[in-house]
């Protein structure tokens, strides 16, 4: 048996290391590991509550925006408050664009150099060998060209959170009760002008380019699965989300119930042992545990370890969502030559965020034109005495919920979890892997594992930032 450890694993977002025994051409046990401890939940005992919502904002510089909605959902549910339609619909706009600057970096800039020649993008960070690469030679300079524009549509999505959230990464917009700032009309149409060239960017460069890799890696679609799906589903208005939430356990759909959640620390770094619900957790660190091998927890969900993320929001969506995500997701995977069930793989997450992507820019455009820049864009808010909040959405990467405890008008508890906690989590107390090492497991590789692991890890976009607190 062979053993590999790959350190860091992901290109930016923070060092995950995975390590993968193989046997017989096969890798037969796998080990996320979460190397950086945080401690942004402690940091917030104490404070303001309000100060969770502008300090849970730098706990990532790629999805600020993720944890800027999250606390101000949780604080919403914790003060009280009903943000009017006006800033539900800039809250979604600010949020929408920072998931379109994601999924093109994520494809682009972050898994493209996976299936590319290193000659191709010199410079990037490469899985260190350049076997197993089928695109023709004027398919890899053109992927290596759109690898450049990418850049400029990324700059274009931060120019869009700018435009009415302030400069990235640290919004200074969504807040409890809603948005601090009313667009004003020239803002509007420089906001649509730059999202209509994404919107052109992604449908005339990124889906075309994911279905060319979609069709020459079909078999990654047998590759890195999973099974259980979970999502928080995302961007509400109107009490009604455009992503539903729900689960997919043992290929059953059902609604979400966030009473089902669960965090254990049986082999992270904590002390105690068993899951509890994420608020009234109580883990303390401690470094030298026995069996630990993460400072990522491990959420579950009806005890069960979730995939969370793309894959799982176009599977609920395709059981629960609108019409017009239905017909999109299906006639990609049509095209892709893909089933629903193929979705929790390496190539159906790539298919999903593509399939997530055109489908947020078209909603984007539609909360544009409904905007009214006379309404107001918050509401008024009291900070309690004593309270309690639960903040759920789906990030970029999957399920986020952050809950808050308030006594004496400050916060007494916050607990976060992450996408990345999900998917990255080690085994549970019942010795079951997380996603990612399951994803791992069962997979046939051609040399020591190298370059399937990291196709497989990546496609799930891991970020450490976000993963341990
Ligand atoms: Ni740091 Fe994040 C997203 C969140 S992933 S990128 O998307 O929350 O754990």
């Amino acid at each position: 048996m062979s053993r590999l450890t790959i350190d860091p694993i992901t290109r930016i977002e923070g060092h995950l290391r995975v390590e993968i025994k193989v046997e017989d051409g096969v890798i037969r046990e796998a080990r996320c590991s979460g190397a950086l401890y945080r401690g942004i939940e402690r940091i917030l005992v104490g404070r303001h509550p309000l100060d969770a919502q502008r300090i849970t904002t730098r706990i990532c510089g790629v999805c600020p925006l993720a944890h800027s909605t999250a606390a101000s959902l949780c604080l919403d549910d914790a003060l009280g408050l009903s943000p009017p339609r006006n800033g539900q619909l800039l809250r979604n706009l600010i949020y929408g664009a920072n998931y379109l600057h994601n999924h093109i970096l994520h494809f682009y800039h972050l898994s493209l150099p996976d299936y590319l020649p290193a000659h191709a993008l010199p410079g990037v960070l490469s899985p260190g060998t350049d076997e197993d690469r089928r695109f023709f030679r004027e398919e890899t300079q053109e992927l290596a060209n759109h690898y450049l524009a990418a850049l400029k549509m990324r700059r274009k999505a931060q120019e869009l959170v700018a435009l009415f959230g302030g400069k990235m990464p640290h919004d200074m917009s969504i807040v409890p009760g809603g948005v601090t700032y009313r667009p004003t009309q020239g803002e509007v149409a420089a906001f649509r002008f730059r999202l209509r060239e994404i919107a052109s960017f992604l449908e005339g460069t990124y889906i075309p380019d994911l279905l060319l890799l979609a069709e020459r890696y079909h078999d990654y679609f047998d590759r890195g699965k999973v099974g259980n799906l979970l999502t928080f589903g995302c961007f509400p208005l109107e009490g009604k989300r455009l992503f539903p939430a729900g689960a997919i356990l043992g290929g059953e759909y059902m609604p979400l119930d966030p009473g089902e959640i669960r965090e254990g620390v049986s082999y992270s770094w904590y002390s105690g042992d068993g899951a509890v619900p994420p608020w009234e957790e109580e883990a303390e660190p401690d470094p030298n545990k026995e069996g630990g091998y993460s400072w990522i927890k491990s959420p579950r969900y009806r005890g069960e370890p979730c995939e969370v993320g793309p894959a799982a929001r176009a599977a609920v969506g395709l059981q629960a969502g609108p019409r017009e995500f239905r017909e999109l997701a299906s006639d990609l995977l049509r095209e892709a030559g893909a089933s629903p069930q193929a979705l929790s793989s390496t190539m159906g997450r790539h298919l999903a965020r593509g399939i997530e992507t055109l489908f947020i820019v078209r909603a984007m455009e539609r909360w544009l034109s409904e905007l009214d820049l006379s309404a107001p864009v918050a509401t008024k808010y009291r900070i309690p005495i004593e309270g309690k909040g639960e903040g759920l959405t789906d990030a970029p990467r999957g399920a986020l919920g952050h809950w808050i405890r308030v006594k004496e008008k400050r916060i007494a508890r916050y607990q976060v979890v992450s996408p990345t906690t999900w998917n990255a989590s080690p085994r549970d107390e019942r010795g079951v892997p997380g996603p990612i090492e399951q994803a791992l497991q069962g997979t046939r590789v051609q040399g020591d594992g190298i370059l399937e692991a990291g196709r497989i890890v990546r496609s799930f976009d891991p970020c450490l930032a976000c993963a341990v607190q």
